[in-house]
């Protein structure tokens, strides 16, 4: 036999152990679902949730990276002395067998400059990167949703009110003033 088949015969050996061993531990870490908002005009970033089962060992997210993307950001909706804020969040907890959930009103990503092609066929690639086996990286394809003020009326916040809010109402409040001035 030559070397290199018994090489690949090894390597083949090792792949089926890894396997079994995972199976034999239950519930795997893994992306779970998963999808991005796009902003509600082009130059506001996109925003993104998700889902991420835990597997047997705890782990943290470390970051998650798209190719068609210009940048992407961790970022947790604080509330301090009643207004709510965006703090960047470099590293988030999934528990073992437990979940760690990027939603509305808490944590998110935030995505700059989706590449065209991308948006028009309606998914990103993302990776998710964790703490486990050398940074293991989790492959998800998020599914590219349009702007809520785009869809239906009467949907959630969009996500771009909480950093353009105060001065878009702002704005509005004086034109709203200056009418009733007249
Ligand atoms: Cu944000």
């Amino acid at each position: 036999m030559k070397p290199f088949a018994i090489l690949a015969l090894a390597i083949t050996a090792l792949t089926l152990t890894a396997c079994e061993e995972n199976l034999g531990k239950g519930r795997q870490l893994n992306v779970v679902s998963g999808h991005i908002v796009m902003g509600a005009t082009p130059d506001r970033p996109a925003v993104g949730y998700f889902r991420v089962e835990g597997g047997p060992q705890p782990v943290e997210l470390v970051a998650v990276t798209a190719d068609l993307a210009q940048r992407v950001e961790m970022h947790e909706s604080v509330k301090e002395n009643g207004v709510v804020t965006m703090k960047p969040l470099l590293r988030a907890a999934v528990p073992a067998k437990g979940e760690l959930v990027f939603k509305q009103g808490g944590k998110h990503l935030m995505i700059w400059n989706i590449n065209g092609a991308a948006v028009r066929a309606g998914k990103l690639p993302m990776a998710f990167v964790f703490t486990n086996n050398n940074n293991e990286r989790i492959l998800f394809d998020m599914v590219i949703k349009p702007a809520e003020g785009a869809a239906a009326a009467g949907g959630e916040m969009d996500h771009g009110a909480m950093d353009h809010g105060a001065m878009a109402k702002g704005t509005e409040k004086a034109a709203a003033s200056d009418a009733a001035k007249k």
